[in-house]
């Protein structure tokens, strides 16, 4: 878990309300590097400014998602159930798990999307387009963080990350998220100020995969499991910022990195007056892949903590347990 304190990535970069490292990307290498490091390992979590994916692009995707989500229950379902991908409401996973939401999960391959779109669109192509623009803008942008990452952790390898998801079999997924209000009436409070109440709309986790980079409207909801310096946890809500994306740490990275990088556990609140949109890329590797702790990552001191697995091995645990469960664990090293 991250400790909230006075963090030395704060003193080196602009933090927001609950001290989350805000990063501009356009600062200059190595030192960019070395904060994205540092973030990773203190919180698992960050959030970039500068980072060159358009503005027309997220809002086209944003209206995109929006449109999707206002058509008829009947329109949304031709996306086929969840199982795992497609199109879910409140449902989540197959083990119980449930949330405040409805949601679309696609896999990020091209030809997938293509398939997708013909039968959830009236407009098939430029669905396609926009969501395929969307997906690659952020799987470049995730893989330049990941190189960043492994320059600042000072690996032999610096796309010993990022390769995992230019891959063409990167098994990679896009989630689209709505959270409705839960109650349209409850929305001024006596001072006229909107009403904060809230409810868990998606549960406390990890994401498995490599890395998640998140989108959402200007809606909050997204909060962070942190400790605070009496080592008790705390949620620490994550103010919203539409122009941003927020990175997290996925379990594979923290166990590609011997447990040096955080995989947070995170969730969001629905909120009773406004709805939220979030769009979630998760980069993860080829299916086959074989995900262990990187040699430069391991050392006498600091001996190999987790068994290696594939990917597909992963993924195949992950969907026999509920959402809150702490997966990696059941791979530590003996
Ligand atoms: C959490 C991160 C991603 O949203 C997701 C989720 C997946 C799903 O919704 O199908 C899982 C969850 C997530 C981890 C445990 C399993 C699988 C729901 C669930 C209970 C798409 C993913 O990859 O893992």
């Amino acid at each position: 878990m991250v400790v909230l304190s006075t963090s030395p990535v704060c003193n080196q970069t602009a933090c927001n309300a609950v001290g989350i490292p805000v990063i501009d990307l356009s600062r200059p290498r190595p030192d960019v590097s070395r904060i994205i490091v540092e973030a990773c390992k203190e919180f698992g979590f960050f959030k970039v400014i500068n980072h060159g994916v358009s503005k027309t692009l997220m809002e086209q995707m944003e209206n995109t998602a929006r449109e999707f989500f206002s058509l008829p229950a009947q329109e949304k379902e031709k996306a086929g159930p969840p199982t795992p991908l497609g199109y879910g409401v409140r449902n989540i996973g197959f083990n119980g798990d449930v949330g405040e939401l409805e949601y679309l999960l696609l896999h990020a391959n091209p030809s997938f999307i293509h398939h997708k779109a013909k039968v959830i669109s009236k407009e098939p192509s430029f669905f396609s387009y926009v969501v395929n623009e969307y997906v690659g803008a952020v799987r470049h942008l995730s893989c330049e963080i990941l190189d960043m990452l492994a320059e600042g952790l000072k690996l032999r390898n610096t796309k010993a990350f990022s390769t995992l998801l230019s891959d063409l079999e990167s098994d990679s997924l896009l989630r689209i998220n709505h959270y409705p209000p839960w109650n349209k009436n409850n929305n001024l409070s006596m001072n006229g100020n909107k009403c904060g109440s809230t409810r868990i709309g998606f549960g406390e986790h990890s994401d498995p995969q490599i890395i998640s980079v998140l989108r959402s409207n200007d809606v909050e909801g997204l909060q962070i499991l942190m400790s605070d310096p009496g080592g008790n946890s705390v949620w620490a809500p994550v103010a919203p910022d539409p122009d941003a994306f927020f990175i997290n740490v996925g379990d594979l990275l923290q166990a590609m990195t011997n447990g040096r990088l955080l995989s947070v556990r995170h969730r969001a609140m629905a909120n009773s007056h406004e709805a939220r949109q979030s769009i979630i890329f998760f980069g993860a590797p080829p299916l086959h892949s074989l995900i262990s702790s990187l040699p430069d990552m391991v050392s006498p001191a600091d001996p190999r903590k987790y068994n290696p697995f594939t990917w597909s091995e992963y993924k195949k645990t992950m969907y026999q347990l509920r959402l809150s469960h702490s997966r990696l664990d059941l791979f530590q090293a003996d």
